[in-house]
């Protein structure tokens, strides 16, 4: 069966890296199915004006079940944001497989607490600059599972 992928990137914690996100997502739907695609969606701004639709707790618990499901989160880090913190130590707990993204051109220094989860096997952190990502992902994904 195809596998079920986790996207975490930016949403209240700041929407500049949008576009990357979505060249992302398009990107990991060649190894499976995206259950967090709606992540680089345009009319999801940090402002969160559709929020009321569905509301904060329906968004919480629904993110966490496909998390639960998910065979591998991949993680948009460079934009600091508390509920991609949040995911990535949710996951960790769960024991998922992890690959975290960071640009190093950002300027910004990734938190001790992203960067130190790296323990070489099943949570990766990479530097990358945005024209590696494809080679990159393509990498991770034949490494981690050959069987694709
Ligand atoms: O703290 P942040 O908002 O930056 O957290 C972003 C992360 O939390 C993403 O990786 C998402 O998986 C999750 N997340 C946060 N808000 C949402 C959401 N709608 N829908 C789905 N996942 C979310 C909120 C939109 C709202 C602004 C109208």
């Amino acid at each position: 069966a195809a596998l079920s992928l986790y996207f975490c990137g930016s949403i209240r914690g700041g929407r500049e890296d949008r576009a990357l996100y979505e060249r992302i997502i398009g990107l990991l739907q060649r190894y499976g199915t995206v259950l967090t695609e709606h992540i680089a969606r345009p009319e999801i701004t940090e402002a969160g004006e559709d929020a009321q639709e569905k509301g904060d707790k329906f968004i919480h618990d629904r993110d966490i079940t496909w998390l639960q499901q998910a065979d591998v989160v991949v993680a948009e880090v460079t934009q600091p944001s508390l509920g991609v913190g949040y995911e990535l130590g949710r996951a960790v707990a769960m024991n998922k497989k992890m690959l975290c993204l960071f640009r190093v051109s950002s300027g910004r220094v990734l938190s001790a607490m992203i960067r130190g989860a790296d323990n070489g096997h099943s949570v990766l952190v990479r530097d990358y600059e945005p024209q590696d990502v494809e080679g990159i992902l393509h990498e991770y994904f034949t490494v981690t599972f050959p069987s694709l």
